[in-house]
């Protein structure tokens, strides 16, 4: 009773009726997933404010990173749910041409919208901005001080918007978005379970990163309970290759080779040749900067990939053992990520860049070793 009380006064407050808001009641989250690591309450403080200015707002575009992936297209879809759900008017938009065609089952893949800058100069609407860790990862045209919400799990988030949720702790932006929608008291239903899931599988390697906390588990518990199931899902995230993207895949593991200490380090690219000669586009390549750490020995892998205009995009990805993270590497280079995944834009041509990055690799190790000694 209490709880559904408290809502309706919040929205009394926001000036919102009461059809309006969802239902309110909702179960409190466990005490496991409460307890189950050292939340911040200023973490909680911030997601619930987060929720009071969804529910403030009527209209809501929503926003991912370039190169949309399972956390990005979950976390968009999850809210574009919520959005309809509560009777709020909703887009979504990224700088992506194409989004990957395995992510296809999310229930607004369709009506992404494509666009390289966008105005933001409506202040009837509120700009989300979803698991993108610095304006300059997504849409063009930002300005600082619009309407705009930033909820984020990157450590290295530039708090760009007029109000910033981010906790580098959290598994996914999608986990953070179960907590957002608990703490305020929003319906979660079976589809959105099934969105949030994509993220939270997706973003902890399916569990198994060094992100994956008891509350990442705790939280796919709730979801599992909400109705997502576990064998469905995971058979719609992962059976979502293409016979072109595995023959993109068998020239880039053609290629593979490992360098350094007991080979701890593996390399390999893609060219852009190879994309004409398979057939397979750039969302192809998704998974397999991870697949190269199943590697034995492998410590620290990278995957550089050319792209039109002599651009080379190099995704880094470490693991416990490694001298350094992948994302103090790419901060090196000019990009960002989480300590673990990581990515950045390199000049150069493809043979430039490979050499450039191995060298930077030996030498950090070398450097590494001298301060341990
Ligand atoms: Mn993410």
């Amino acid at each position: 009773m209490t709880s559904d009380n408290s809502t309706l006064k919040e929205d009394a407050r926001e000036g919102l009726s009461a059809c309006q808001a969802s239902t309110p009641n909702l179960p409190p989250l466990p005490p496991l997933a409460r307890n189950a690591r050292p939340l911040s309450s200023q973490a909680d403080d911030d997601l619930l404010a987060a929720s009071r200015t969804l529910r403030a707002n009527h209209e809501w575009h929503i926003f991912t990173h370039k190169k949309a992936d399972g956390d990005a297209l979950g976390s968009a879809n999850a809210l574009f749910q919520m959005g309809i759900n509560s009777g709020r008017s909703v887009k979504w938009f990224s700088p992506d041409k194409k989004l990957p065609e395995g992510y296809s089952y999310l229930p607004h893949f369709s009506e992404h919208t494509s666009a390289e800058t966008c105005s933001f100069s409506d202040d009837n609407v509120l700009y989300v901005f979803l698991d993108c860790a610095n304006e300059t990862r997504s849409v063009g045209g930002f300005r600082e001080g619009i309407n705009s919400l930033n909820i984020d799990h990157h450590e290295d988030n530039s708090h760009y918007a007029l109000m910033n949720c981010v906790d580098g702790k959290a598994s996914s932006t999608c986990e953070l978005l179960f907590r957002l929608f608990t703490l305020g008291g929003w319906t979660i239903t079976k589809t959105i379970a099934e969105c949030l899931y994509t993220g939270l599988f997706t973003d902890s390697g399916s569990f198994s990163f060094s992100n994956t906390s008891p509350l990442t588990h705790s939280v796919a518990g709730e979801l599992i309970k909400l109705g997502a199931d576990p064998g469905h899902m995971t058979d719609l995230i992962t059976q979502n290759k293409t016979v072109n993207g595995l023959h993109l895949w068998a020239l880039a593991m053609s290629r593979v080779r490992t360098f350094g200490d007991n080979g701890m380090f593996a390399a390999t690219y893609i060219t852009l040749k190879d994309f004409a000669d398979t057939g397979a586009d750039n969302t192809e390549t998704e998974g397999l900067p991870a697949f190269l750490m199943s590697l034995m020995g492998v410590k620290f892998a990278v995957t550089l990939t050319e792209y039109p205009e002599g651009r080379v995009r190099a995704s880094f990805r470490s693991r416990e053992g490694s001298p350094f993270g992948a994302g103090e590497i790419a901060r090196l280079c000019g990009g960002g990520g989480h300590e673990r995944a990581s990515g950045a834009n390199l000049d150069g041509t493809l043979t430039e860049c490979i050499a450039r990055i191995e060298n930077l690799l030996l030498t950090k190790y070398h450097e590494c070793s001298r301060a341990h000694q």
